[in-house]
């Protein structure tokens, strides 16, 4: 009981947390204006889709890998030869205790045409996302303490996204990273669930009442 309350008085007497974010690329629907977890019209077949601004194509962070399908994709994307999509956010300074990375990507799909390998300054991460085709999704993955570690060793986070194991056409809008915990589901996504547990629950109480008339 004292814990709690010590606790509650914490909470009370600390102010709110300062965030700071770091984003690669616009927030802009992959340049064609799609809207969050929506369908995409790009089609696989006939890919080198392009919606980068002028600037974007000039760019050397890793902007110039969003906004086109499919990414650092030989044949199917406007990155010619390469293989390999690499992000690079500086000046981020030395104190980080925690972060998430936010990202928006079109069609995911690790396990039919292979997964990527990625890397957080040289750390492996398991990036074997399945939005499957042709929905566009948005992420949220929590950096890990060897992660964080190494952001305050340099002030920097390089992510680097190889496709040579992978034949599976993706793309980014953006990329955003942010010195705070992820955002927890919205309230309506448990809501949801809950609803939809409820409905299975009844129809197996109806199954059982039917086997038992
Ligand atoms: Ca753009
Ligand atoms: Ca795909
Ligand atoms: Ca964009």
């Amino acid at each position: 009981m004292r814990i709690i309350s010590m606790m509650a008085l914490l909470a009370l007497a600390s102010g709110p947390v300062a965030a700071a974010s770091w984003q690669i690329g616009d927030n802009d629907g992959f340049g064609a204006g799609i809207c969050d977890n929506c369908p995409h019209p790009f089609d696989g077949f006939s890919a080198n889709y392009d919606g980068r601004s002028a600037a974007e194509m000039a760019a050397t962070d890793g902007t110039q890998y969003t906004d086109t399908y499919s990414t650092t994709h030989p044949g199917f994307g406007p990155h010619g030869s390469e293989t390999v999509a690499t992000f690079t956010f500086t000046g981020l300074g030395n104190s980080w205790t925690i972060g998430h990375l936010e990202f928006d990507t079109a069609d995911f799909q690790a396990s039919t045409f292979g997964g990527v390998t990625t890397t957080f300054n040289g750390i492996v991460q398991n990036f074997g996302f399945n939005d499957g085709f042709p929905n566009t999704a948005i992420h949220f993955f929590t950096l890990t303490g060897s992660v964080i570690d190494s952001i305050n060793a340099s002030g920097e986070l390089v992510i680097a996204i190889d496709r040579n194991n992978s034949g599976d056409f993706y793309g980014f809008d953006y990329l955003k990273i942010s010195d705070v915990a992820a955002p927890i589901p919205e309230p309506e996504t448990y809501a949801m669930l809950l609803a939809g547990l409820g409905i299975l629950g009844f129809a197996s109480r109806r199954r059982r009442q039917k086997l038992a008339d």
